[in-house]
């Protein structure tokens, strides 16, 4: 057997370039770079591999500079999710603080089902002089590391500390990164004193791989009993998730749907299934739906969830779809998701699931009275959108005028990234996706922090499309950071920041839960009161960005955003336009609900009366059994 010597960090990187996913005849690089901060957990191991590959092997391991650890994971998330789940990038830390700021990230990444690379260095395998820097040293259980820590927010997870077990370790996370079931964080910890050793390799690890990513089919009896059910609903709805998404659906969910007649509502993550105009599209379903997928839901006999997980925002905390004896048809790659509010479960790929679907029904389709009513419902709800877009509120805009104005500067096959705050509720509803790919609402975690980083991913993963960032000024101050990256790399974003000077989301729960919007505006501790209700915090967060090298525009109206924008498209770099708005302009109203508890007792009227409310909308939940 024909051997060569590398050190394990060499060994990885050397791998890593050879990996490829297939999936419908074509091929993809699987880990088309490495995001890292070295420290002395890596600066040696995979650092001096990383130059290695850079200096002999230009483009096999491109190698990014992040600066902050979260930050360089949101990135290969935002870079997996555009690319359908066949591509990713890898991260290195060092030990102890650089691998733990990533935690957050893993989570992210395995919420969203998205398939990221994460190599977290360790404390020394042999243990030799123990402790040493940035070790945790638990008094009891001596093999407890700080990496520990991944192991609930992560997929796969394993501790190299002998070379030996490299190999299979690598295997076994690619399966686990390429299969649509078990993605998310894909976490390999490695010692540090491990990542440099010598060890002689088999020189079959480094052959060129393909992972075959299947369309799985689903069984024929499951869709003999989903299309029988179907064939006798009279108001049936589709639910659309993720799942169509990363499958590549959305043609054969836009044909379904005109053939049947079914009216087709989307989650977060599905959004851009079908383009805002399709005549069956009602648009975002549950807590931040729109009235026409809303009114639907509630009178749906039959719901079919394509490609969804079913959060408490898509069933409007299991109060969006109320006919008493409601059936669920859910078509998932996962069984954990198909099996999901007592459905039928259809176990398989969405595009699969959908033709069979349809060639189960047979020609069969909805009545024309109630094709008709959803295309009213949903032909209402543009004009709403059209009114939320042309507000004109005074002195300072509404969030949904920036949406609009945004929306109407983007070309269709821009992309629209967000996260947190009150911004991804409004483009639920008010964005028009006009591509499957042109709406990126990160909403399984909604992590703040996520907008800037996540979007520097997705532009990486997509350089032919406009990416437009929008983030509030609390995820701004939580990680604006990568606009340093995206300067370094010369990666275009449009950020559109949001300055409402403080938590405007988590201020109208608060006030609609009856805490009085404590603790959400950004306000000087007032001496008089001894309270946060001072005058505003003099906060510019357009000069913190142009402090960075970032190209920034100032609007203060709608007209000189929509300026702004156009000014925008023409740069190469990095831009942000910063805007201020009125918090207290809220988009349309959903007539949905969300669950979030109110205190059972309080000395507080504005409390006590929200809990009356929230006890009569908690009457309305059902468990679907
Ligand atoms: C990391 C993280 N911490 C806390 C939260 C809870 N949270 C959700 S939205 C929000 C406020 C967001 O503020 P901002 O970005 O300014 O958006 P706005 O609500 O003003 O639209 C908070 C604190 C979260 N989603 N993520
Ligand atoms: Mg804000």
């Amino acid at each position: 057997m024909s051997t060569v010597r590398l050190t394990v960090g060499q060994a990885i990187v050397r791998f890593l370039a050879e990996q490829y996913t297939e999936r419908d005849g074509s091929a993809h690089r699987l880990i088309e770079g490495c995001f890292g901060i070295f420290g002395h957990g890596n600066v040696a191991g995979l650092g001096e591999a990383l130059l290695a590959a850079e200096l002999s092997r230009p483009g096999s391991m491109p190698y990014y500079q992040g600066r902050n650890e979260q930050g360089m994971v949101h990135a290969a998330a935002g870079f997996a999710r555009m690319r359908n789940r066949l591509s990713t990038l890898a991260c290195t830390t060092s030990v102890g603080p650089g691998a733990t700021n990533m935690v957050t990230g893993a989570a992210l990444a395995t919420v969203n089902r998205l398939p990221v690379l994460l190599l977290p260095s360790d404390v020394f395998a042999t243990r030799v002089a123990d402790p040493v820097l940035q070790q945790l040293e638990h008094p009891s259980q001596r093999d407890v590391s700080a990496t520990d820590a991944f192991r609930p927010v992560s997929r796969f997870f394993d501790r190299i500390c002998r070379p030996e077990q490299l190999a299979d370790a690598l295997l076994a996370a690619m399966r686990t990164l390429t299969d649509p079931v078990d993605t998310g964080a894909v976490t390999i910890c490695l010692p540090e004193d491990v990542q440099a050793q010598a060890h002689d390799w088999p020189l079959e690890l480094f052959a060129s791989r393909t992972w075959h990513v299947p369309r799985s089919v689903p069984d024929p009896a499951a869709i003999a009993r989903a299309a029988a059910v179907l064939r006798e609903s009279s108001r049936p709805l589709i639910v659309a998730g993720g799942g169509v998404i990363y499958s590549d659906a959305a043609a054969e969910l836009r044909a379904f749907a005109a053939a049947t007649g079914i009216p087709v509502a989307e989650t977060q993550a599905g959004k851009g299934s079908l383009a805002y105009d399709h005549p069956q599209a009602v648009g975002a379903i549950g807590a931040t739906g729109t009235p026409a997928a809303n009114t639907l839901a509630r009178n749906a006999d039959v719901v079919v969830g394509i490609g969804t997980r079913w959060t408490d925002f898509s069933t409007a905390s299991r109060t969006a779809f109320a006919l008493p004896g409601v059936r669920f048809i859910n078509c998932n790659v996962a069984a954990i998701d198909a099996s999901k509010n007592s459905a039928i479960a259809v176990v398989g790929d969405a595009r699969a699931a959908i033709e069979a679907l349809g060639r189960g029904l047979n020609g069969w389709a909805v009545s024309p009275s109630y094709r008709a009513e959803a295309a009213t419902l949903a032909r209402n709800w543009d004009e709403a959108v059209e009114l939320a877009y042309s507000v004109r509120n005074r002195p300072l805009p509404a969030q949904s005028e920036v949406i609009g104005a945004v929306n109407r500067a983007s070309g269709p096959r821009d992309v629209v990234v967000c996260a947190a705050g009150s911004m991804p509720g409004d483009l639920h509803k008010l964005w028009r996706t006009r591509d499957q790919k042109g709406y990126h609402v990160e909403y399984g975690y909604s992590c703040m922090g996520y907008e800037i980083a996540g979007g520097l991913g997705v532009k990486m993963a997509a350089p032919d499309r406009e990416v437009y960032v929008l983030v509030g000024d609390g995820s701004y101050l939580m990680m604006a950071q990568e606009l340093v990256t995206a300067v370094q790399e010369n990666v275009k974003l449009t950020v559109v920041l949001v300055q409402n000077y403080g938590f405007a989301s988590i201020g109208s729960l608060s006030e609609s839960v009856g805490s009085q919007r404590f603790g959400t505006a950004y306000r000087y501790r007032n001496p008089a009161t001894g309270r946060l209700d001072g005058s505003k915090l003099p906060l510019d967060l357009a000069a913190n960005a142009e402090s960075l090298g970032v190209f920034v525009l100032r609007a203060g109206t709608i007209d000189q955003l929509a300026d702004a924008l156009t000014v925008a498209r023409s740069q190469a770099g990095p831009v942000l336009i910063s805007i201020e708005t009125d918090p207290e302009i809220p988009a349309p109203d959903s007539q949905s609900w969300w669950d979030v508890p109110v205190a059972e007792v309080s000395e507080l009227a504005s409390t006590a009366r929200a809990r009356t409310a929230y006890e009569a909308d908690r009457a309305r939940q059902t468990r679907y059994l």
